[in-house]
């Protein structure tokens, strides 16, 4: 909890939830602070060419695959202070419990905190990880660019001090990695509603992610009749409505879609819109439905733009693939969980995890602890420090189980 408060103290937004996005002060001072604790324990940590911090606990066999475990440390903006967080200082509280108690595990076990998981800045979410696995080049690195100044990842990643250069040298290998462990809140009401204390995650959801432009006619909002104009932000609100009842029309809690960021311009009320800009989130548990109603989507994009006699563009930004976990390594935590006599129920995330992109190089598996009113994403996040000491003591237990 110690650290918890710590992390908490990094953000752009005192008082108004964890702002703290990639490469800036306050993921710096983060940064730093878990750097340090890991110092603390002995150990050496290391900050690679996109800024996941990584750091290993030496086991008996050091060329052996080793246990990973660990989470993020960005947020969104006013999010909440346990999002990424709470598996992050698991990781290094359960590699300190290892210590305490004289335990060598068989294989090392490694820290790792991603860096850009949100994607809030670059518009691609899990960033670090997927440059951590090599799905994402030094190539891509310089072709992405932030949303808020158009620098290149790489650009500003090495502006922030690191050395992006380095990457390839560092691409975790199959090899080199046994198992992933991610504890993280649930970031909804499952466990909450069904009074249950841990969530056994067997499937991750996946999700399309688009920049949408529609492009109209700026005119005098007095003079121009309805009949004549070519209003961009009406038609992006009716594009709008289209993309959420698309995702009401399936009726499953895993099919959704948001919108999260939009802009008007010219942004003026006396002036009819010639071009909004706006983002959409498309997820489902299942690819097949998940590809059929993108495709619904954007023929709905193009639908709406032709009545309305405007142009859109749809540019996609990110695709995460729906992925299973481990079984074996799920039954493993359900055993765990019924040892220490806690109440759980295997489930689905709706949110993505780094773990996923992990789940292609090895056998991975989550964790997760309940979210008061099943809120995230925002200040209200919360969960109970009880709570979490469970989700911690289920990695122990799961580490130990495997490196013992
Ligand atoms: O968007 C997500 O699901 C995660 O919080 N990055
Ligand atoms: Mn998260
Ligand atoms: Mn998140």
């Amino acid at each position: 909890m110690r650290r918890i408060e710590r992390l908490a103290g990094f953000t752009a937004t005192p008082g108004k939830g964890s702002t703290r996005t990639t490469y800036t002060p306050e993921f710096r001072q983060a940064l730093d602070f878990l750097s340090r604790e890991c110092r603390a324990l002995g150990l050496d940590p290391v900050v690679d060419g996109i800024g996941n911090l990584r750091c290993r606990l030496p086991g008996r066999d050091n060329a052996a695959p080793g246990v990973m475990t660990g989470s993020h440390i960005d947020t969104v903006i006013h999010g909440g202070d346990y999002d990424g967080v709470v598996g992050s200082v698991a990781a290094l509280e359960v590699l300190a419990v290892l210590q305490e108690n004289r335990f060598v595990p068989a294989v090392p076990v490694e820290i790792v905190i991603f860096a850009e998981e949100e994607g809030v800045t670059f518009d691609l979410s899990l960033a670090g990880s997927k440059a951590l696995v090599g799905r994402m080049t030094l190539a891509d690195m310089k072709v992405r660019t932030s949303n808020t100044d158009g620098r290149s990842l790489y650009q500003t990643a090495r502006d922030f001090g690191l050395d992006p250069d380095g990457l390839p040298q560092s691409v975790l290998r199959p090899a080199e990695v046994s198992a992933m462990i991610e504890l993280h809140i649930e970031q909804s009401i499952a466990l909450e509603h069904d009074l249950l204390q841990i969530g056994v995650i067997e499937k991750i959801a996946g999700s399309f992610n688009y920049v949408v432009e529609v492009f109209g006619t700026a005119n005098h909002a007095g003079a121009t009749p309805m009949r004549l104009r070519r209003d961009a932000l009406v038609g992006a609100a009716l594009m709008i409505q289209e993309i959420e009842a698309l995702a009401r029309a399936e009726g499953r809690d895993e099919a959704v879609a948001t919108v999260g960021r939009l802009a008007v311009a010219p942004n003026a009320a006396n002036v009819i819109p010639n071009h909004v800009s706006f983002t959409f989130d498309l997820r489902d548990t299942d690819p097949d439905r998940m590809a059929e109603r993108l495709a619904e989507t954007l023929a709905a994009l193009d639908r709406i733009a032709q009545v309305r006699r405007l142009d859109v563009t749809a540019r996609r930004t990110g695709t995460n693939a729906p992925i299973a976990l481990s079984g074996i390594l799920a039954d493993l935590v359900e055993d765990c969980a019924k040892a220490r006599g806690y109440s759980y129920k295997r489930m689905h995330s709706g949110a993505l995890h780094d773990t996923a992109v992990l789940a292609e190089l090895a056998p991975s598996c989550m964790i997760f602890v309940p979210s008061r009113d099943g809120r995230s994403h925002a200040p209200e996040e919360f969960t109970d420090p009880e709570e979490i000491r469970r989700g911690v003591q289920l990695v122990v237990d799961t580490i130990v189980k495997l490196t013992g």
